[in-house]
């Protein structure tokens, strides 16, 4: 058998809103990119030899795009023309595969049909819907003389309970099992014969989908490699920012933390550590790092450092509160919780009037 190349992608959630992206502009910036995205794995795989194109499942983000989304999918398609592409519905977007998507469709586009298996070269294509009625066991034992891929969307298990038992795949002849639904990368083996991956979705779309994204690529000769191709990747970033007690050593101390990755990216930073002030220039800061970044949100976990010395003697607002907590007839902990908000509220107070 010739070596078949085949691109495995899932969860492109096209038409998403996007929301997290709290800047509506950058997030515009964003859904272009989504479709872009498809767009330069398409131009891949025509241009380096790919046979067969898998989305297993969650190409669209809802059953209900618009029909220029649905052209744009299309067109994108139609532009690869030697590429074969395999379409499964996921749970999210089965319903945009209606006849009007169905019927812009070109030649080279298959929409799998539950169990139904597509003969492909010396390659079968088979697609099941993950639904409530699904049951693994109707997923039959297949030709061995042939390269089996079974497309399906959803969790897999390795116990004995749910609905993608792998235990229950084993013996069934199949090579590739591809499989979306877990935005993120993995893969492992079935059986002696079979290997099982999630592509993971193409791009990050938040901060629940940080890290390296991209697709899988796989043959028919047994090679399974992920290749990153996303366009930007988000990244969560915890930063300790202990004794940097105002904006400039804030600032100073997060653009050291985030030199080495590429402004391109998507930073969520998260401040922690001890510090005298609560940090009160959380917009200041962003704003300034916004200057160099695509996007970048800050989040505040950082906790009042308590100069309990200090604040026994000093005579001020603060010292006055301080003794005040300690004379309570409260826990150690309800103290010290009362104590943090207390300050932390006086010295955002402060802070603000300054
Ligand atoms: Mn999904």
């Amino acid at each position: 058998m010739e070596n078949i190349k085949f691109l495995h992608t899932a969860d492109l959630h096209l038409g998403s809103a996007l929301i997290n992206l709290s800047d509506p502009l950058k997030a515009k910036v964003r859904r272009r990119e989504l479709i872009d995205t498809f767009k330069r794995m398409a131009d891949y795989a025509q241009i380096n030899g790919v046979s067969g194109f898998i989305v297993a499942g969650d190409l669209f983000d809802s059953g209900a795009v618009s029909p220029l989304l649905k052209k744009e999918v299309a067109d994108i398609i139609s532009s690869a023309s030697s590429v074969v592409f395999f379409l499964l519905g996921g749970n999210h977007d089965s319903k945009s595969f209606d006849d009007d998507f169905v019927s812009m469709l070109p030649q080279n586009a298959v929409v799998l049909q539950h169990g139904k298996t597509c003969a492909f070269s010396e390659v079968n294509v088979t697609g099941y819907f993950v639904d409530e009625v699904f049951c693994v066991e109707e997923i039959p034992v297949f030709d061995e003389e042939k390269f089996n891929i079974v497309v399906l969307h959803g969790q897999t298990t390795s116990g004995n309970a749910g609905q993608i038992n792998l235990k229950k795949l084993q013996g069934k002849n199949i090579d590739y099992l591809a499989l979306g639904h877990i935005h993120s990368f993995s893969k492992g083996n079935i059986d002696k014969r079979g290997v099982y991956a999630y592509s993971g979705c193409p791009e990050g779309r938040g901060f629940d989908e940080c890290g390296e994204k991209g697709f899988v690529l796989f043959d028919t000769q047994g090679g399974v490699a992920f290749k990153p191709y996303a366009r930007r990747t988000c990244r969560e970033i915890k930063i300790d920012v202990s004794g940097c007690d105002g904006y400039v050593s804030r600032l100073n101390r997060i653009s050291k933390e985030i030199a080495a990755f590429p402004a391109d990216d998507m930073f969520k930073i998260v401040l922690t550590g001890e510090t005298q002030n609560a940090a009160s220039d959380l917009n200041m800061l962003r704003d300034k790092l916004s200057e160099r970044l695509f996007f970048v949100k800050i989040e505040d976990n950082t906790k009042l450092k308590i100069d309990r010395e200090r604040l026994r003697k000093e005579m001020s607002l603060k010292g006055e509160f301080f003794r005040t907590v300690e004379r309570l007839k409260a826990s150690p902990e309800e103290k010290e919780k009362i104590l943090r908000l207390g300050l932390k509220a006086m010295s955002g107070e402060e802070a603000d009037c300054d």
